[in-house]
């Protein structure tokens, strides 16, 4: 098998598109949260996002936090609020809606109260952006179905500007996932395609599964022993992939290792948590380039 190692580089033009569509919303919302990926908190975050959305009431939603681990979510949770964000953590897949609803409630009382004060009953808007695959439309869809829930509204009523009803005063925009131009840190974008916000296709994929299976040796060598059989960690390069398929039985006719077997099962399994609770980057040394 041969491995590229090719630089990731995507910013397909529909994405020039989303930027534009975003700007246009901006003035209409009250509110933007902005969800990133527990695994991955810094690294998830578009840095074109402060000039953006600058001057603009937001909240971060670290999600995914099922699938991070719990101390080092904590750990990211306190950095960023002593950098004066306000930041929570959810589990789109399982939300608390109450909760949920409640922190964007608090984000936005002064607006309701002012709009209060002068006799008006204030609609909220609030924009639902980040990179693809940080679960946006899935917070959406369950605080959806949550309200219908509560309020017996009719289900499935698509409606065609996006914009969804969660409660009498609250309305939350969907909008497709937004990378950056650049994506300059390489490492930080091998980290952006294992959980799947930026396509496989455009990558290699047995360099993808590979770099990963390096970097659970070091974060998580557990995952590699108990699910993948690999009692050697000290296997490199194709040697550890030929372990793992050895450990598996991943093998074709003639005993030859089945390498897209390997990928496609190793990438799966990170990213559904089969591997565990596996932080991929640490709040520590990041003050100064988190702005
Ligand atoms: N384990 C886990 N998976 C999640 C969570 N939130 C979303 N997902 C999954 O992540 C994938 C992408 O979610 P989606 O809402 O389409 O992301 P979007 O591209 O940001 O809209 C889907 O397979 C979701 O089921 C979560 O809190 N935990
Ligand atoms: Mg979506």
């Amino acid at each position: 098998m041969e491995i590229q190692h090719g630089t990731i580089n995507w910013f397909p033009g529909h994405m020039a598109k989303t930027r534009r569509l975003l700007q246009e919303q901006l003035r209409r919302v009250d509110l933007v949260i902005e969800i990133c990926d527990a695994r991955l908190p810094h690294s998830s975050r578009n840095p074109e996002l402060n000039r953006m959305i600058s001057g603009k009431r937001r909240v971060l939603f670290i999600n995914k936090t099922d699938l991070a681990d719990p101390e080092t979510t904590k750990r990211w949770m306190s950095l960023f609020r002593s950098m004066g964000e306000d930041v929570y953590p959810i589990t789109a897949v399982n939300v608390r809606s109450k909760e949920t609803i409640a922190v964007i409630d608090k984000m936005t009382k002064e607006i309701v109260d002012k709009a209060h004060e002068r006799g008006i009953r204030k609609n909220i808007r609030a924009m639902v952006i980040g990179v693809p695959n940080v679960g946006k439309s899935t917070l959406i869809n369950r605080l959806r179905s949550a309200s219908i829930t509560q309020t017996g509204d009719r289900p499935g009523v698509t409606k065609s500007n996006q914009w969804v009803r969660i409660t009498p005063y609250l309305e939350l925009l969907d909008t497709p996932g937004m990378l950056w131009p650049r994506l300059d840190d390489q490492e930080a974008a091998m980290k952006l395609c294992w959980i799947g916000s930026v396509p496989d296709d455009i990558t290699d994929i047995s360099q993808l599964t590979l770099s990963l299976l390096n970097e659970l040796k070091v974060f998580a060598p557990e995952s590699l022993k108990t699910r993948f059989h690999v009692d050697d960690l000290s296997a490199e390069g194709l040697g550890l992939m030929d372990a793992v398929c050895r450990g598996r039985g991943w093998l074709l006719k003639g005993n030859r290792y089945d390498y897209d077997r390997c990928c496609s099962i190793v990438l799966d399994e990170f990213r559904s948590g089969k591997l565990g609770k596996i932080s991929l980057e640490f709040p520590e040394g990041r003050k100064e380039t988190t702005e």
